[in-house]
């Protein structure tokens, strides 16, 4: 497809011959980020060098409160409503007022919500946006129905942002993390809840670099997962457990380590980051059953407590057992009552009490548990088993056996695999091994870096060929297939250009992101579009691509010319691909207006019918076909 849209061409040009192409920012996997049409539409005499190359990145942040936004009153501290936006604006380190000024960045967003940060490392400015929930809460009088609502926030504004960070109060913040990481399915961008010790109001605070740090990484790097960032670590939400009331360093994955740190650099540790197994788009499930709890053993618990608990409404409980799982095997009433309760339909989970280890049936004590019904719950927090349990039992459609399925699998990353699972690495690959040797390189940090260097660019040449097997030969030593090559395209953009549906299909099942942009700021869609793959664009579109707000906005010219042109293949592919076939293009006028300014008949009718047949809700009815290479 020609590209005839004036803009993008000059978009692209500037970013092909600005960006420092000795710039490692460009490999980092799945950086997502676009520039604003203004940046174009600005003289570029306006612009220093480092403005005109710089990509910007949306974060949208929901403050539900905690003590990060509070004030004292009355010597107590509560959330003090409508004060962070005008606090943050005087911070320098996080609002560039002087940025702002010279890109006419408020002609685009509203002063009143929205900031920007200084420019990073690597080379992204974040917009940020701030919605501050009414009333701000203190997290202790959280319940499910404010879990639904952030859900519910970020269903409704995922394809407007690039990444989420939720402030929130570090009391359940865990409980919350745990729960939104069950509900928010599919996802493909980061979620990162956040929060401080101290308020960001006072001098010497917690807040600042917590905030900071969350946008950095929601702004910067598609971790698609939902995140609690605390005293410069990333950890994977339904890992954490509060664990100090009176430090910053207030939270502890004791199961897995952190997914990134920030200390002089950002270091994601991509093989800990969960990636994205599917090719289903996005959704939020708000649906919790409260009828949950949790029941900690402690030597002496009477029968009848145990009985008291289990006999109300209750539908889930989460037994804190003792050590690695384990529970009196002398108290036959004792366990004859969990056993009545999980004959009546209760799912009970078996979780530890120690922060470190699993549960296992080790002992007698523990293999009680096991063969009264218990669900094992691995290394699983009990904040996480708890939301995953509330979150499993509101699947109404689902029997109980299919229910006490769910429990056991690992559905986000929340426990640990077995171990005795293979551990393949790089090393264990013979070609690296011969290359290795070509170059006469033992050393395992060489070795390391070679593989390192040497994936992304593999990984894109056995996709440029539709080389499933060599794919999954990389994959199985380890190999993080979602990594760019030097342009910063991912072999998802090449699978997509090249129109390998098969190939889509597979790396979406095994990481891919259909967020990723490369150098030039294309992502999979775009390229799937240009090249007219149009089974590729359904399935991009039902895994969750989506234009960016630039790329609608540009729409309208390409739209125009194409009907100008009488392309109406073309005119298709756009319409599949999320375009608004009633967009303006830069003179005001609409395709169709343009067909039948020029007497295309054959066009309007095409529009028209294409307008007519479109899908209810955006879903694209998706087409198994596999076309290989
Ligand atoms: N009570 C506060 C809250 O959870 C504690 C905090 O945020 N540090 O909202």
């Amino acid at each position: 497809m020609a590209d005839t849209s004036t803009t993008t061409s000059l978009a692209r040009a500037l970013s092909h011959q600005q960006l420092d192409p000795c710039d490692p920012s460009p490999r980092d996997p799945l950086v997502p980020g676009r520039r604003r049409a203004l940046s174009f539409k600005s003289s570029l005499n306006r612009l220093d060098t480092d403005d005109s190359c710089v990509i910007e990145s949306r974060v949208l942040v929901l403050n539900t409160g905690g003590t990060i936004g509070m004030k004292v009153d009355h010597d107590v501290l509560k959330p003090e409503a409508n004060a962070l936006v005008a606090m943050l604006k005087k911070l320098p380190i996080l609002h560039d007022a002087a940025y702002a000024e010279k890109t006419c960045l408020y002609d685009y967003y509203n002063p009143e919500d929205t900031l920007v940060l200084p420019l990073s490392k690597e080379k992204r400015r974040i917009i940020y946006t701030i919605v501050e929930y009414n009333p701000l809460l203190d997290s202790s009088n959280m319940t499910t129905k404010d879990w639904a609502k952030i859900g519910r926030d970020i269903e409704t504004e995922y394809e407007n942002y690039d990444g989420f960070v939720v402030l929130h109060g570090t009391d359940t913040m865990a409980y919350t993390a745990s729960a939104l990481s069950f509900m928010c399915e599919h996802l493909g961008k980061p979620v990162i809840l956040t929060g401080s010790q101290v308020p960001i109001y006072e001098m010497k605070n917690d807040g600042r670099g917590n905030l900071l740090g969350a946008l950095m990484i929601a702004g910067q790097y598609c971790i698609p997962e939902v995140c609690l960032y605390f005293y410069n670590k990333l950890y994977r939400g339904n890992r954490v457990t509060k664990v100090d009331a009176g430090s910053y360093n207030a939270f502890s994955s004791p199961n897995l380590a952190p997914l990134a740190t920030t200390e002089v650099d950002i270091a994601i540790d991509w093989d800990t980051v969960w990636m994205p197994n599917t090719t289903s788009k996005f959704r939020v499930s708000t649906e919790l059953n409260r009828n949950v709890g949790l029941l900690r053993l402690f030597p002496g618990i009477t029968t009848e407590a145990v009985r008291a608990f289990l006999q109300s409404a209750i539908e889930g409980v989460v037994l804190e057992s003792y050590g690695s799982g384990n529970a009196p095997d002398n108290r036959p009433e004792l366990i004859a009552e969990l056993k009545k309760a999980i004959a009546s339909g209760t799912i009970i989970m078996n979780c530890t009490q120690c922060l470190k280890g699993t549960v296992s049936a080790f002992y007698n004590t523990g293999k009680v548990l096991l063969d009264a019904g218990l669900i094992p719950g691995g290394d699983m927090t009990p904040e996480a088993a708890l939301s995953k349990l509330s979150y499993v039992l509101a699947k109404t459609n689902l029997s109980i056996e299919a229910k006490k399925k769910l429990m056991s699998d690992n559905l986000r990353g929340e426990m640990s695999a077995d171990r005795g699972a293979a551990t393949l690495c790089m090393s264990d690959s013979r070609f690296i091994q011969i290359i290795a040797k070509t170059l006469s390189i033992n050393c395992t940090e060489e070795m390391k870096a070679i593989c390192n260097a040497l994936t992304p660019t593999l990984a894109c040449a056995a996709t440029k060929t539709g080389d499933i097997e060599a794919l999954e030969a990389l994959r199985e030593m380890g190999n993080n297939l979602c990594l760019s090559d030097y342009d910063g395209r991912t072999p998802l953009h090449i699978a997509a250009s090249e129109g390998y549906l098969n190939v889509v299909q597979y790396l979406l099942s095994h990481g891919a992101s259909v967020y990723a942009r490369d150098r030039y700021g294309d992502t999979p869609l775009s390229n799937a579009v240009r090249f007219r793959r149009k089974e590729v664009v359904k399935l991009l579109r039902k895994t969750g691509a989506h234009f960016s707000r630039d790329e609608l906005d540009e729409a309208g010219t390409e739209l125009s010319s194409l009907a100008a042109s009488g392309d109406l293949e073309g005119l298709e592919i756009w319409h599949l691909a999320g375009a608004d076939l009633n967009k303006p293009s830069y003179d005001g006028k609409t395709a169709s207006q343009v067909a039948e300014a020029l007497g295309k008949t054959e066009v309007v009718r095409h529009l028209l019918k294409l307008e007519t047949n479109k899908p209810k809700s955006g879903v694209i009815e998706f087409t198994a076909t596999m076309t290989g290479k």
